[in-house]
């Protein structure tokens, strides 16, 4: 009965906008009309009440006009479009989307002295960094049939640059009949949208942080890499990326006082991060610092800082090879990690801030001469220790007003006290989130059951072959989108979820495979994280109740979305 309509949903979205947008918004109306781009389209920002756009919304702007007319999956992709080639010579055209913000937001408030302010529009990357939660991305789209101009609604900078975004994956390039090789910029076929009118009102992510993490430590990758991480997470509206800097392998970080970290911890001296690279990348990134554990690397500069650093056999050690942790009964230890978060949080606009707290290693800390006279000396306990290095280094960063971010075993492990608005991450199993949000904290799932990219190497489609303990099986892209950010919670708990991320540990990845390990699987979590597959939210149905048939329908869109995103990587 239920495999019946399997083929049924394939052929019906085969060639659909459900196909074409990624993730599916919440609510989508459409037409079969044929609507065609006008060779002199253009896209306005709406000065409404006097504002100005900001800069980086212009460039946005101008960055989705370019794409929409350098769209080559009408030459990849053999036959799409034919059937839709007789009916464009009659279709209408479209020469205008016009940007303008809600009337709510373009209001005036009125200050005590008795002047009023209008509401500046705030460029997207302030937006992009504003505190979880605090964000509006929430737009609407309406693209007539007729040809009239296209309208996107929104109340900041950050909701007009999702609209974009979904206005961009309405169209549709033809090549012209005899257009042979034609290079790119040629505009002798027809860009189209296919099932005009649409119109979605008020679509808005169910969750607010859908990330991506990436561990620079392990292999270094370049900022012109990272920024094409950057560029494609916007395509599939994920909004936070997680940073995972620097680990017990290698320090690429500049901070600001402590350059020997990175002259000497890095894996060379083209292998690091500029103040100014990390200023471009983090514009829209969040920035975590692994402490105590995972830090082995700060011994080529401060090696009075290190517990048991190179231990053998390291396996008793560390999870990984160097042995090595921040000597946390230390004062002297606790004031210089203090000094180092602050000095590069101190630059970073985002407000979350990592500190780690993962795989603490008791056996290091036991061993180690220097922490068993901090411990005698201080008369704490190893557990008492780390409660007071984790009030110190939390404590610095909220005066710098950053909301923390820590690993499970903080919360679950261990015997610290945490400041309620405390972010943590769920990496071991999905199945601990519930203990954590109990708990009261708000949760980001980081499943190694179900997100870890670097579990059984680069296909796409996933394999079996190759596994290793851990990983299996292969974490494919139906096992990302059938994962239920809400599964086990009770809705007090529920609220507590602010979303989740794919993750690459780079152990076994480098620029050179990059790409492949990441995407799609990455961008596959986007649509669940931006709609919620419950009964009664975007047009899934429930998950998991018919798990398998939905996830054939989404086979079609996958492959779409490969093509789309190797072009996106491979194009400029
Ligand atoms: N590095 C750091 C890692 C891991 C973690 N922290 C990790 C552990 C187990 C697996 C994959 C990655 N490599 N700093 C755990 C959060 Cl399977």
């Amino acid at each position: 009965m239920k495999f019946s309509f399997i083929p049924i949903y394939l052929t019906l979205h085969v060639v659909g906008l459900v196909n074409a947008l990624w993730p599916i918004p919440r609510n989508l109306e459409t037409g079969d009309s044929l609507l065609r781009l006008s060779p002199s389209f253009d896209i306005q920002f709406d000065a409404g009440s006097g504002l100005s756009p900001p800069q980086d919304l212009l460039d946005a702007i101008s960055r989705t006009k370019h794409r929409i007319w350098s769209d080559k999956l009408g030459r990849l992709v053999v036959g799409r479009g034919e059937g839709d080639r007789e009916g464009l010579e009659s279709a209408a055209s479209l020469s205008l989307l016009t940007l303008t913000l809600d009337s709510h937001s373009q209001s005036t408030t009125t200050n005590d002295d008795g002047s009023s302010t209008s509401h500046r529009l705030l460029p997207i990357s302030v937006e992009a960094v504003k505190d979880i939660g605090a964000r509006s991305e929430e737009y609407s789209l309406k693209v007539p049939a007729d040809g009239s101009p296209a309208v996107i609604q929104a109340n900041s900078s950050l909701g007009l640059l999702r609209g974009l975004t979904t206005f961009e994956q309405l169209w549709y390039w033809l090549p012209a009949r005899d257009a042979g090789n034609a290079d790119e910029g040629d505009v002798r076929g027809v860009v189209y949208a296919h099932q005009a009118p649409v119109v979605i009102e008020r679509d808005y992510p169910a969750f607010p942080y859908r990330g991506f993490m990436l561990d620079t430590a392990r292999n270094f990758f370049p900022v012109d890499d990272i920024k094409r991480v950057l560029d494609t997470m916007s395509l599939v509206k994920m909004s936070v990326f997680h940073w995972h800097v620097v680990d017990s392998q290698s320090f690429p970080l500049t901070i600001p006082g402590f350059e020997e970290l990175a002259q000497k911890g890095a894996y060379s001296s083209e292998e690091i991060y500029t103040s100014s690279d990390v200023q471009s990348i983090v514009k829209y990134a969040a920035e975590e610092i692994d402490t105590p554990g995972h830090t082995a690397v700060i011994a080529n500069a401060y090696p009075e800082h290190i517990a048991c650093p190179g231990a053998t056999p390291w396996s008793q050690y560390a999870n990984e090879p160097p042995a090595g942790q921040l000597r946390l009964a230390s004062s002297a230890t606790t004031n210089f990690t203090v000094s180092i978060l602050s000095s590069i949080a101190r630059t970073l606009p985002s407000t979350m801030f990592g500190t780690g707290g993962d795989e603490i290693n008791v056996k290091c800390y036991q061993k180690d001469p220097n922490t068993q006279e901090d411990l005698k000396r201080s008369g704490a306990t190893l557990e008492k220790a780390l409660d007071s290095f984790t009030q110190s280094t939390h404590g610095a960063l909220r005066q710098l007003g950053k909301k923390v971010v820590v690993w499970q075993e903080m919360v679950l492990d261990h015997r610290v006290s945490l400041a309620n608005d405390t972010i943590v991450t769920v990496w071991i199993s999905s199945k601990h989130a519930a203990k954590v949000a109990k708990k009261g904290f708000r949760v980001v799932h980081a499943p190694s059951d179900y997100f870890y990219l670097d579990c059984g190497g680069g296909g796409w489609i996933g394999n079996s072959a190759g596994m290793n303990s851990w990983c299996d099986p292969f974490k494919s892209w139906q096992k990302a989108y059938t994962f239920d950010p809400l599964a086990r919670l009770s809705s007090a708990e529920a609220s507590l979820v602010l979303g989740g991320q794919q993750l690459l540990w780079a152990e076994q990845a480098s620029p050179e495979n990059l790409d492949p390990i990441v995407w799609p699987r990455a961008a596959v979590s986007a649509e669940p994280q931006w709609c919620a597959l419950r009964p009664g939210q975007c047009d899934s149905g429930g998950l998991p109740s018919m798990v398998w048939g939905f996830v054939l329908q989404k086979l079609a869109k996958v492959i779409e979305w490969y093509k789309r995103i190797a072009l996106l990587l491979t194009t400029k």
